[in-house]
């Protein structure tokens, strides 16, 4: 569970760490997690990456609801942004995302052919917000296939850079984002998803919007978790049906709304619930 708490000190350093690993690379790996990938987006990337083409990787693709995940791609593909699910815990599509960077680098490199510079694998950088899964991604890419390894000067600390590909090659250290926390919804389900500490918002307005996200659109393996039939409009009745079931009970017989809220965010952290759907491709303000 991440617990940086974003101040604009942060983010100031957050954005100069991403400019100096942008003079390094061709491409940029944007992850974003695939249960709320308007959530998960940073509100500046666009302006923080500039010209740099981008490849939207939506992670822990095994956790997310597939149909609404798969009208999340279709969103992507229609506006023209390159987009792909992906489950860092089983094979990731190296080729085809290797295919896919060709393709958004085809005019760099057809240039670099016509003036005679040498072909070089092409060199990426990892981005997101806290706990995407920025690491675990790399990790695998580097233990499928760790060669050539070596440094590479930036400005403030030389960075390793990991060939995983005859045509791809990563920078070891991801680009981290902070992430959208002006916006109480997208503040909530960050929260939620463990991207954002738990501070940042009231965490009963955590759990009361869950609550009614998953009265209505889980019911099902809500109410069957909890053995409750939960009512999406009346949240308050929810704590108490999950507080009597479990036994979450303070002396003289009051709910212990705290236990209740620690009981349901220790189950939606753990996927207990089966895969989910937090954001919709119509909140989407800006891909
Ligand atoms: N189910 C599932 N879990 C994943 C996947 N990728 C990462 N995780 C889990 O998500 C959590 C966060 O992953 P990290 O790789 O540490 O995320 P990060 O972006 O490096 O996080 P920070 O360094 O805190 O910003 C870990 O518990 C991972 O095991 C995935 O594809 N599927
Ligand atoms: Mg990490």
């Amino acid at each position: 569970m991440t617990t940086i708490q974003w101040f604009p000190g942060h983010m100031a350093k957050a954005k100069r760490q991403i400019k100096e690993r942008l003079t390094l690379i061709d491409i940029v790996f944007e992850l974003r997690d695939a249960r709320a990938p308007a959530a998960t987006q940073n509100p500046m990337i666009q302006t923080l990456i500039g010209s740099r083409p981008r490849v939207v990787l939506l992670t822990k693709a095994d956790l997310a609801d597939t149909q609404p995940l798969n009208a999340w791609l279709e969103h992507f593909k229609a506006r023209g942004v390159s987009a792909m699910a992906i489950n860092a815990k089983a094979g990731l599509p190296v080729e085809k995302l290797v295919g896919e960077c060709r393709r958004l680098l085809k005019d760099k490199l057809d240039k670099d052919a016509r003036r005679g510079i040498l072909v070089r694998p092409f060199r990426a950088l990892i981005v997101g917000v806290p706990n995407v899964g920025k690491s675990t991604l790399i990790n695998k890419l580097v233990n499928r296939r760790a060669t050539n390894v070596g440094a590479v000067p930036g400005i403030t600390k030389n960075l390793q850079v990991i060939r995983i590909h005859k045509d791809l090659e990563l920078l070891d250290t991801p680009g981290l984002l902070w992430p959208k926390f002006d916006d109480q919804e997208a503040a909530k389900k960050l929260v939620l998803i463990g991207s954002l500490k738990d501070s940042v918002v009231a965490l009963d307005d955590v759990v009361i919007s869950a609550f009614k996200l998953m009265a209505t659109r889980y019911k099902e393996a809500f109410d069957r978790r909890y053995d409750i039939d939960a009512d999406p409009d009346d949240p308050l009745s929810i704590f108490e049906a999950i507080g009597r079931r479990r036994g979450c009970l303070k002396k003289g017989g009051a709910i212990d709304d705290d236990r209740v809220m620690e009981i349901f965010l220790d189950d939606f952290r753990h996927a207990r619930f089966g895969p989910v759907m937090l954001d919709l491709p119509e909140d989407d303000t800006d891909v």
